[in-house]
């Protein structure tokens, strides 16, 4: 039956095309990002109006609403004539997300086993309508047939909010261009030592005190979402596809909520002042488990990530904490580490009493986190042993090495803000473009449990909206290509060829980008204080 319903409409596709005198011609250039697994070009081209686009299928209607706002076709046309895209969902046995797309004379064809192939086969042709020839107000598209599907499932971007503060406006723009590159999973960084950013009905403090001051500057005023600010992002995301998992980082990291509450701070440690959340005190537990519980209300993703990360900057102070000695002394401890794994276990346990999964940074896949229910981002690539084991022990693994894949690096060799390995090692486009291809993740990026990959963007350097996009951009079309467009088929001319007509569209959207063909056009957006320069 599966079979069946493909081969009429390969049939169907072929007698449009013979109907159409087609023949093929390599001549107009695809200059779609991520690349599609397969494209046919052919003779005639599909001339469309200028006018919004509908769908007969009532059902599947929701799914065109991002598409004709991209377009602003809406608000333009509002009196002339509708344009038909059929949208149609076939079982198959096809990859989740792919989906098969032809340009007829007159009429597009989308058709995908699900919505979120269908949702990708309109991001495709968003972005053949923003390159398409406009003749006496009529889009003119090549005529052609791609059938596609994603290399990865878990194609992601994250924003620390924590470091410095963006705003909704601003996320809204990067969940838009997100969904242009077919990104679908957006992780976001809502708290860290330097703000809280996001409201807990039961703990005021959290924002009020905890969302003061950022990187550069500790008496800034509060700056957070409210409740209601979330749930208006969560469904703006939802529109594109987008799946939001929210961060609140545990047991490190923690010094904007211990400014808050400090009778939950697990103590001082050098440079690193209330850094975590005291693992001895059983309402430590209690208060993290109840705003959990509202932020599982907030985000439908069923996924919280407890970050997990980077403890030990501030594990010195439990040396000196008499309530840890008890604990260790209680259960047998013989290191502050597990006490640390003590923590995220205790943790894990509530919440998944009430959040479908967790996922954690992968310095926790030695605490033995209940596997079927954990998700593991794995960022420290000179770490390849956390790697392994995460997949040995059948974690669902989320590829995101600083090298090449963390977007505070820099992306030339001459900029002198944000970070550098080793004083030499950058992240340039090409370089997440080759992603895992180029990196020791390639040799177990065919594992099933390798369920994607993530760009991260930490934001200690990034003070304003134009550092922001000037590090995003065009790096956020090279990790888009890397999550869905199989290594074999990657070529740097030709993936440059298209970067190009990419760049005119951020030409077109104002966005401050680096330009690799031509550094001088935006000079490196630096705005930042000193202080927060990293090496
Ligand atoms: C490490 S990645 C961190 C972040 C920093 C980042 C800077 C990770 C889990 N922790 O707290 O912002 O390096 O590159």
């Amino acid at each position: 039956m599966i079979q069946m319903n493909k081969f009429l409409f390969k049939m169907y596709v072929i007698a449009a095309l013979m109907l159409s005198g087609a023949g093929y011609s390599n001549a107009q250039n695809i200059n779609l990002i991520p690349y599609p697994s397969h494209v046919e070009i052919l003779k005639g081209t599909c001339v469309l109006n200028n006018s919004p686009v509908f769908t007969n299928n009532k059902e599947l209607s929701g799914l065109l609403f991002f598409f004709n706002e991209e377009m602003g076709l809406q608000q333009k046309n509002s009196h002339s004539p509708k344009q038909v895209v059929d949208l149609k969902i076939l079982p198959s046995p096809d990859v989740y997300g792919s989906y098969e797309l032809v340009t007829f004379e007159k009429q597009v064809a989308i058709t995908a086993a699900d919505s979120a192939g269908l949702f990708n086969g309109l991001v495709t042709l968003l972005q053949l309508y923003k390159s398409a020839s406009l003749q006496n107000d009529k889009l003119v598209l090549p005529h052609l047939v791609i059938h596609d599907q994603p290399r990865f499932g878990w194609r992601g971007f994250m924003l620390d909010e924590s470091r410095h503060f963006f705003g909704k406006q601003t996320v809204k723009e990067l969940l838009d261009w997100m969904a242009f590159y077919k990104l679908n999973r957006f992780h976001w960084h809502l708290s860290d030592s330097q703000g809280w950013r996001i409201e807990i009905k039961k703990y005021p403090l959290l924002t009020s005190v905890g969302g003061k001051g950022n990187f550069t500057d500790s008496l800034a005023s509060a700056t957070y979402y409210t409740q209601e600010d979330i749930r208006e992002i969560v469904d703006y995301a939802k529109d594109r596809f987008i799946t939001i998992i929210p961060e609140i980082d545990m047991p490190g990291h923690a010094t904007a909520a211990t400014r808050a509450y400090p009778i939950l701070s697990g103590g001082d440690a050098p440079n690193y002042p209330g850094f975590t959340f005291d693992p001895a005190n059983d309402e430590t537990y209690t208060y993290l488990t109840n705003i959990l519980k509202e932020i599982r209300t907030l985000f439908p993703s069923g996924i919280i990530h407890l970050g997990g990360d980077e403890v030990a900057f501030g594990i010195a102070a439990w040396k000196n904490n008499a309530g840890v000695s008890k604990l260790m002394a209680a259960n047998q401890m013989t290191d502050l580490t597990q006490v640390e794994h003590y923590f995220l276990r205790r943790m894990a346990d509530s919440v998944l009493k009430f959040s479908n999964y967790l996922m954690c940074w992968d310095e926790a896949v030695s605490a033995d986190l209940p596997v079927s229910r954990t998700y593991v981002s794995w960022w420290r690539q000179n770490h390849p042993e956390s790697l392994n084991e995460a997949i040995s022990k059948g974690y669902q693994v989320v590829l995101c090495p600083r090298l090449p894949l963390y977007l505070d690096f820099v992306q030339d060799s001459t900029h002198r803000s944000g970070r550098k390995w080793e004083k030499t090692k950058f992240n340039s486009y090409l370089d997440l473009y080759h992603f895992p291809e180029n990196s020791i993740a390639a040799d177990v990026s065919g594992k099933t449990n390798i369920i994607g990959l993530q760009g991260n963007l930490w934001t200690e350097t990034v003070i304003s909206k134009k550092r922001l996009q000037y590090l995003i951009f065009p790096r956020m079309s090279s990790l888009a290509e890397a999550g869905w467009t199989a290594g074999s088929a990657k070529n740097d001319d030709q993936f440059n060829t298209r970067l190009k007509a990419h760049l005119l569209l951020y030409d077109k959207a104002n966005i401050y980008y680096y330009n690799p063909f031509r550094p001088d056009q935006h000079p490196e957006a630096i705005d930042v204080k000193k202080k927060g320069d990293q090496d």
